[in-house]
């Protein structure tokens, strides 16, 4: 099992991320050009997130992403969220 770091830790090294309250867990709201931006964005991260066998909690409305990394299995933040927070930030 993947060891918890904790929200502070992860967003030492991730800019645009916050914490968020009651859990632990970071999140960050993606705005793109319209919504096909956003789907290619989600459709990208869903194969990547299936891949690492770690998904995010996310929310969609036209070209906004809401999402929130934790790492159930810990019951928190891990550095499988900050590696798939950095890989969303790459691509957005
Ligand atoms: N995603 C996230 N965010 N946290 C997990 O603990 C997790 C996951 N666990 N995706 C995986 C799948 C687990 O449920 C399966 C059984 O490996």
């Amino acid at each position: 099992m993947t060891d918890r770091i904790g929200a502070n830790e992860a967003l030492a090294r991730l800019s645009g991320w916050s914490a968020v309250d009651g859990r632990d867990a970071i999140r960050k709201v993606y705005e793109f050009a319209d919504f096909n931006a956003a789907w290619g964005f989600m459709s990208r991260v869903a194969l990547k997130a299936d891949q690492m066998d770690h998904h995010p909690e996310w929310f969609n409305v036209y070209n906004k992403v809401d999402v929130t990394l934790a790492t159930h299995d810990a019951s928190g933040v891990t550095e499988k969220d900050v590696a798939l927070a950095t890989f969303m930030d790459g691509i957005a």
